[in-house]
């Protein structure tokens, strides 16, 4: 990988593209394209965390402690930007992990489970043996033990269809995207607007220190969002 030079103001930025290049065997060409998007949209937020999406940490982290079996379903982006923090997330939360692909292949499920095993957390995802009704394609593919009988799933970075068909099963979903007009964004019963590898530690922290149970409207929240960043642009 070709780092960055640290007093680059877009440092960061930039390491998360050199993460994404570095990986792009295992990172979907279409993942290139949906970090593109949510770049944009981290400009429109200043690249901070905002106050709804602390918000939508507190909910996220209080039902994630409530679930009697949380998953975290991963895919590409995720792995190769944030699997150390998604690893620590697992620690505190004692949530399992899925690696769950929307262009899913056995090379890249076994390549990302791989990632996942350096940093030392077991995913699952090789063995799927379930499927998540209401879609079709090797996108409907999960696993019985993970997705299938979860009851909380934390699903970041992930398509409108197939938030809609997890909702559609029942499950709680809780979702991290900048993009709080995208479909998955208002159909998860939380959506913490927030760029990934600024969110997870936050919500890893929380999750730690967690005392009370949240009430939380989703719809209100991504107005909220909605106003900050025209806030800003004014
Ligand atoms: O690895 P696969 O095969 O499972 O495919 C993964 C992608 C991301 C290609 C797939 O899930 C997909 O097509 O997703 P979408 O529909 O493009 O949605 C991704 C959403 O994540 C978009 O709304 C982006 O704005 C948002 N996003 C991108 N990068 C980040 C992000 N949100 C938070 N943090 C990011 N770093």
């Amino acid at each position: 990988m070709v780092l960055p030079p640290k007093d680059h103001p877009r440092y960061k930025s930039l390491l998360a593209r050199e993460k994404l290049v570095e990986a792009s065997d295992v990172v979907a060409k279409q993942g290139l394209i949906a970090h593109g998007r949510g770049e944009a949209f981290d400009y429109l937020l200043g690249e901070q965390t905002c106050l709804p999406a602390l918000g939508a940490i507190k909910a996220a982290s209080s039902a994630i402690l409530a679930a009697k079996k949380p998953v975290i379903s991963v895919n590409g982006n995720v792995v190769a930007l944030a699997a150390r923090d998604i690893a620590r997330l697992a620690e505190v939360s004692g949530a399992k992990v899925e690696v769950n692909l929307f262009h899913r292949t056995p090379e890249r499920i076994s390549a990302l489970t791989k990632m996942m095993k350096k940093v030392g957390v077991d995913a699952l995802g090789e063995d799927a043996d379930d499927l998540i009704p209401g879609l079709t394609s090797e996108r409907a593919k999960c696993c019985s033990d993970g997705i299938g009988s979860a009851d909380v799933v934390l699903v970041p970075l992930e398509d409108g269809d197939r938030c809609e068909a997890l909702v559609n099963m029942g499950k709680k979903v809780i979702t991290i995207d900048l993009n709080p007009l995208s479909r998955t964004a208002q159909t998860a019963h939380i959506t913490i607007v927030d760029e990934l590898t600024r969110c997870l530690p936050l919500l890893a922290d929380r999750i730690r220190n967690c005392t009370e149970i949240e009430t939380f409207d989703n719809e209100k929240n991504l107005k909220d969002v909605l106003r900050f960043i025209s806030d800003r642009l004014k």
